[in-house]
């Protein structure tokens, strides 16, 4: 007794789907920090030199980001909006909201 062709395409089709999945899940996601309720998310997040981190401010009300040693610096990021910023250089990198400076993060830049 067999399956009908058609159940053993879907069957196919499903573990095709898996196998993708778990390649998706493999590959590194960019780094990405997410401004919820006045606070960074994750905090600290670790990356290596040379990555993009992307921060997206989830709140209503505006955020700027900038770093206590002046590295970077974002102009206000309104509900939605994004920041990106290549840290070429490891090192540990503090950086505070300039509009609501209790407001502070962390990233960790490791050697590539
Ligand atoms: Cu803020």
């Amino acid at each position: 007794m067999s399956m009908p062709r058609s159940a053993a395409r879907a069957a196919g089709g499903a573990l095709l789907g898996l196998a993708l999945m778990a390649l998706a899940a493999a590959a590194p996601a960019p780094p990405a920090i997410t401004i919820d309720n006045f606070t960074f998310n994750p905090d600290p997040i670790v990356v290596r030199a040379g990555a993009q981190v992307t921060w997206t401010n989830g709140d209503d009300v505006p955020h700027a980001l900038r770093a206590t040693d002046g590295s970077f610096r974002s102009k206000a990021l309104d509900t939605g909006d994004s920041y990106a910023f290549t840290f070429t250089k490891p090192g540990v990198y503090t950086y505070f909201c300039s509009i609501h400076p209790k407001m502070v993060g962390k990233v960790i830049v490791k050697a590539p």
